[in-house]
This record gives C-alpha cells, structure tokens and sequence, in this order.
C-alpha cells in the first residue's frame, strides 16, 4: 500500500547544505521531530555511493516516524534503500516509466513550473507535485525563471494534484504560500542553513498551520 503523506513541512534535504552526512542525518532528525512531515533526499553533487549509505540511514531513522522518505531522481537509490518514493523533474525519466520501475505502491512527485507543466500532469501515476522557484532561489543554479506568488495562485487554481510550493521560502514566505493554495510548503535552506533547524522547522509548522485557519 501507498504510505500516506502531509506535504505541510516538505524538507529537501541537502547533505551538503547541512555539512555532510552524520549532519544531515541530525537536521533531519531534528526537522521531523519539530514539524518536518516529509525528507526528500536531493544530493547533485554526490555519488550515488554515498546517496545510499544516507538514504539507508534516512529510512532508518524516519520510517518508525511515520515520515516518507523520497529520493530526488534516481530510481535505483530509492528501490536500493527502500524509500518511499522518488520526486523527479520535467528533464528526468518521465513519470509513466518511473511509476512501471517503482510499482503501485510508492509515492511519486514531479516538478512543474508552468501551466504546460501542469496540463501534462497524469494524476493517475503522480501522486503530487511541485510548483516553483516561487522565489529567487540561490540553491538550485538551474532553477526555471521565478513566478512570484500572484502566478503561483494561478497554477493553484489548475493543479490535479496535491501541491507543495518551493524557492525561496522561509518562515516570511511561508503564509503567503499556504494562501495562494499551495498544500505545503517545500524548503531547503531554511531548514539546512539554519543555525536552529529544530527552531526553523517549529517556526514553519507554526506559520503553515496558522496561515491554514485562514486560507
Ligand atoms: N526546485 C526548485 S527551487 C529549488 C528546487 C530544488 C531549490 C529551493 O531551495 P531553497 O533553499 O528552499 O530556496
């Protein structure tokens, strides 16, 4: 069976971002105990060596959590380490050939940043998707052009699926987010570059659930 997810606090995690492995594994640790309702591992730089010791790790540590563990892209590290699902982009394997290698029972999310992007979304295969930069981003180098947050609300209005928002978000950002329609909110840095992760994952869940009551 497909395990249940709560896009609200989506953090991408980058091991890097944190310092490394053994602190990745530690700001993950602190973000899902303060909020954090899913970890998407993203590691460009990395090999995929070292993509799977931290994913096996990952699981380890989010599954008695009820926390879904995703992998960016690469299929054969979360089939590897038995995560609970991958995210790709519109340039990696398209969602049809993903969801045949991964099977029913995990989780898929894409990428989008248009409503092309949207339109194309088969919601029979994908399970959410992702709908950014909203902000400028200095994280992803080849993040598409930024939205802003009034065409952000537009793609909402059109979205099949659960969606989080992601680039450029923090605790400023989130409410904002959460009242265009997003479902959740997705952040690297301002859980990875924290000083506090702990503090910034409390701060975000508080922020996203209260901009909720009003949206
Ligand atoms: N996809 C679109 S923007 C982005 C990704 C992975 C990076 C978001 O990082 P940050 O630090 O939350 O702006």
């Amino acid at each position: 069976m497909k395990p249940d997810f709560d896009l609200s606090l989506y953090l991408v995690l980058d091991p890097d971002m944190c310092g490394g492995h053994a602190a990745a594994l530690r700001t993950a640790d602190l973000a899902t105990r303060n909020g954090a309702t899913v970890v998407q591992l993203r590691a460009p730089e990395w090999k995929k060596r070292a993509w799977l010791a931290l994913a096996v790790d990952l699981k380890a540590l989010l599954a008695p959590r009820g926390v879904p563990l995703i992998i960016n892209d690469h299929v054969d590290i979360a089939l590897a380490a038995d995560a609970d699902g991958v995210h790709v982009g519109q340039k990696d394997l398209p969602a049809h050939v993903v969801r045949r290698l991964i099977g029913p029972n995990k989780l898929l999310g894409l990428s989008t940043s248009s409503l092309a992007d949207l339109r194309g979304v088969d919601a029979d295969l994908v399970d959410y998707i992702g709908v950014g930069p909203v902000y400028p981003t200095g994280t992803k180098e080849d993040a598409n052009p930024v939205l802003g947050v009034v065409k952000l609300a537009q793609l909402l209005v059109e979205k099949p699926l659960p969606a989080v928002a992601i680039g450029g978000i923090g605790i400023a950002q989130a409410a904002e987010v959460i009242g265009a329609g997003a479902d959740g909110v997705a952040v690297v840095s301002a859980i990875c570059a924290a000083t506090d992760p702990a503090a910034a994952s409390v701060q975000l869940g508080a922020t996203i659930a209260s901009a909720r009551e009003v949206a």
